[in-house]
Order: structure tokens, then C-alpha cells, then sequence
């Protein structure tokens, strides 16, 4: 039997983001986003499912706040809805929509959870998307005038800010492959979306920290290990270049300063226009780094990224689940970047889920998925990664973004048609984790 420490001031908890869970899209003067025009033109979700009342969490949250605090989790990742606060996207304040934050943050905070607040998980403005969305700099200006009303709010009580949400998947699912709001097809386009969400996170950056000092700026990346599918040199090669064209987009940038070489080989003349200074506002010294992980990629030469690999176990995203290359990313990273303290800030699984006789919700996999993954991410703490805490993703079954409804990620099951909530076994199980704050097994 061994058993997995964790320090004490480990921070356990879960995340959410706002379009998956909040409901009332066009309540109480909240303007339209990206994802509402997306998701309201047919054939883009599957059903056609929608996030207009999603989780109801706008007139819920007192109620998930309580699942929190039964949870015994330390904190709540989440993220606020541009569009809900600044109907335009710039200029004109929704007051309500202000509220609605000011009263969730000083729920959050009355239940002894520390508020992780992310600004942009992918609902732009559909305004700003009519002016260009993130094609034009401007909105990079507009995302940093957004970010200091805020930072004005919410700073006497928010301590840690995120400017961004995978900045990938805006930039490559939703203006490359147009799986996502805004459903853009283009390399130019999603490139260039690339290095403004960048400049975005970098005076982003800066609005945070005039605005208040004392406060912790950070960013959300999802890092997917490109790992060969053997120890030929083909596939040892595919995999170290499948790593750097994707991976190192982001990381580069913000860590080293500079655009990967291979990033820059790959585009030639679709490299994304920069200004001077640009590259140097993005690579600020940052507070700390979220890590999104769910799974790698198996690399073969001849074919790419291998579909199945047999033995493997997948989950309902088609996602193999492969614990250890967590600790293996992490190593990685930690060795090839200067990197300040990191969080886990997603880490979870889809499975079909159902409400057995006994009305409980026996998710078995979920669970034994969460278990592997923090036992790989404290033994890479152990091999001297700074890893300070750990948010599941996620708190509720909620919105799947192209799957809509049809994928159930959560700690705690939702019935949309009622809104009923059941924890799951794998949150009763996260419980007695965070409670005897270390794994036996
Ligand atoms: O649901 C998403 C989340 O919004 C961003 N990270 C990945 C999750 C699962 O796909």
C-alpha cells in the first residue's frame, strides 16, 4: 500500500467556466457572445444544444456553492462572462451584470473558498467578433479595459487572476478547424488570433497589476504531450516536431519570448503581424502558470497522431487516459522553461453516467481517472515540480461546447430538465481526499 502526501496548504478544488453553466443569456442586460450566435445557428452543436439555461448556475449559485462547501473544496475556479458585465464589449457597464459577479465572489468567499477567476473562457462579445473579433488588434485594447473594470470590483477580494482560457483552442478550434465560436476557417486568421490573445494576455497583464497591487496574474494553457509511438528515430522525430508546432505556440512566447523556430518555419509568410514591444509585453514574469491536462497525443511517423492504442482505455471524448504522461509533462516543462508556481487548473474525464436504483451515481472510471492523475502529479511534485494546487474539471456536468449536453465531465451530476443535483461517487470520493489531503492506495 503507498500513500501520497500532499503539503498542507495544497489547494484542492474544481473549475467551471461561465458559458457552460450560468444560464441566462440574454438576462438582466447581458449581451450576446460569440458562443450564443454559435450555438443559436443550426447544425453547430450536437442536438442543437444551446447554453442558454445550461446549468441555471445565474440563479443557482448559492446552491452550488453549498455542493462546494460539502465538497470540502479550499477553492473555485470560474470564469466571468465579458459580454455579461460590457454588453458591447467596450464602454457601457451592465450594472446587473456586475452585481451578479460582486454577489458570486462574496458568496465564494463566505464559504472559505478562495476565488479563482478566469476573464476569458471563450465567450467574446459577438459585438467585438462584428469589428473583427480577435482578427483585429483593437481587442486586445478593449480585453484590457475589460480586464481593469474587473480588477476595480472584484480586487479587494480576488487574488488570483487569469487572463485567458487555452488560448489554443480560441485561436486553433475556433478559427482553424471552425468547431468552435466563432467557427472561422483560416490559418492567417487563427495565427494572427494567436499572437492578439498574446498581446491580450500581455496588457492584460499589465491592467491587472495597475489597477491593484497585491494581486497574482497567471494564464490557463492545455499542453497535450506529443509522445512517439516508438523509439524508432521516424517517430522520435514526428513527435518532437508534433510537440513544437503546437505546443510550443503559446509556451515560447510567453516564456522565452520569442515565436517557436518551428512555428515560424511551418508559416513562412502567414506569420502573424507583430509590432515592437509586443513580444515583450507577452513574456511579463507571471505569478503562475495553469495547466490544463487530459490526455496526450501518440505520435507515428507514418500516420500521425495513432488513434487507438490497443490496451488503452478511452473516454466518451475518444481521449486515451495515460496518467503518467502527466508527471512526464510536467518534468518536461519544468526542465525546458523557467516556469513560476503551477497549477492544475483542469484535470477530469467524460464518461456515460447514470443514476443507478439506489439514486446515486456510481462513476467508477471518473473516479479511478482523478485517483491516477493525482498520484502522477504528486509524484512529479516529488521529482521537484512546483505544483501548488489542483481544480477538477469540473464541479458540474455542464456545456460541452460542440457536444453540448451529450458529454458529462462533472463531480456532480445535472439533470436539466429538473436542475436536480446528485453528487457523484467520484465527488464523494474527491472529498475524503481533500479531507485527509493525500492518497492511499
Ligand atoms: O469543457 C472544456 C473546458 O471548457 C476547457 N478545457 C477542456 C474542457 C473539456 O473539454
Amino acid at each position: 500500500m503507498s500513500t501520497y502526501k500532499f503539503p498542507h496548504n495544497f489547494l484542492w478544488g474544481a473549475a467551471t467556466a461561465a458559458y457552460q453553466i450560468e444560464g441566462a443569456w440574454n438576462k438582466d442586460g447581458k449581451g450576446e457572445s460569440v458562443w450564443d450566435r454559435f450555438s443559436h445557428t443550426s447544425g453547430k452543436t450536437t442536438n442543437g444544444d444551446t447554453g442558454d439555461v445550461a446549468c441555471d448556475h445565474y440563479h443557482r449559485f448559492e446552491e452550488d456553492i453549498a455542493i462546494m462547501r460539502q465538497l470540502g473544496l479550499k477553492a473555485y475556479r470560474f470564469s466571468i462572462s465579458w459580454p455579461r458585465v460590457l454588453p458591447g464589449g467596450r464602454g457601457r457597464i451592465n450594472a446587473r451584470g456586475l452585481d451578479f459577479y460582486d454577489r458570486l465572489v462574496d458568496a465564494i468567499c463566505a464559504a472559505n473558498l478562495e476565488p479563482l477567476l478566469t476573464l476569458h473562457h471563450w465567450d467574446l462579445p459577438q459585438v467585438l467578433q462584428d469589428q473583427g473579433g480577435w482578427d483585429n488588434r483593437d481587442t486586445a485594447y478593449a480585453f484590457a479595459d475589460y480586464t481593469a473594470l474587473m480588477v476595480k470590483r472584484l480586487g479587494d477580494r480576488v487574488r488570483s487572476w487569469t487572463t485567458f482560457n487555452e488560448p489554443s483552442v480560441i485561436a486553433f478550434i475556433g478559427h482553424l478547424t471552425g468547431e468552435h465560436a466563432p467557427g472561422i476557417k483560416d490559418v492567417r486568421i487563427a495565427y494572427q488570433t494567436a499572437h492578439h490573445l498574446m498581446l491580450a494576455h500581455g496588457l492584460g497583464v499589465q491592467a491587472i497589476r495597475g489597477a491593484k497591487s497585491g494581486l497574482e496574474a497567471g494564464i490557463v494553457l492545455t499542453l497535450w504531450p506529443h509522445e512517439p509511438a516508438s523509439d524508432s528515430p521516424e517517430d522520435v522525430s514526428a513527435a518532437a516536431e508534433a510537440w513544437d508546432r503546437n505546443e510550443t505556440v503559446f509556451l515560447d512566447p510567453i516564456f522565452k519570448g520569442h515565436y517557436p523556430t518551428a512555428m515560424i518555419d511551418f508559416l513562412g509568410e502567414k506569420m502573424p503581424r507583430t509590432k515592437d514591444g509586443d513580444l515583450a509585453l507577452i513574456s511579463q514574469e507571471l505569478d503562475f502558470l495553469g495547466i490544463n491536462f487530459y490526455s496526450r497525443h501518440v505520435v507515428k511517423a507514418s500516420q500521425g497522431n495513432v488513434k487507438t492504442i490497443p490496451g488503452s482505455e478511452y473516454t466518451e471524448m475518444g481521449w486515451e487516459v495515460c496518467a503518467p504522461a502527466l508527471r512526464r509533462l510536467l518534468v518536461r516543462i519544468n526542465s525546458e522553461y523557467r516556469l513560476p508556481p503551477i497549477y492544475i487548473t483542469e484535470n477530469g474525464s467524460a464518461f456515460k453516467d447514470e443514476i443507478s436504483p439506489d439514486g446515486k451515481v456510481h462513476d467508477s472510471r471518473r473516479l479511478e481517472y482523478f485517483k491516477q492523475h493525482l498520484i502522477q502529479l504528486r509524484l512529479a511534485m516529488q521529482d521537484g515540480v512546483d505544483v501548488r494546487g489542483y481544480m477538477a474539471w469540473s464541479l458540474l456536468d455542464n456545456f460541452e461546447w460542440g457536444y453540448g449536453f451529450s458529454k458529462r465531465f462533472g463531480l456532480v451530476h445535472v439533470d436539466y430538465e429538473s436542475q436536480k443535483r446528485i453528487i457523484k461517487d467520484s465527488g464523494e470520493w474527491y472529498a475524503k481526499i481533500i479531507l485527509a489531503n493525500q492518497i492511499v492506495e
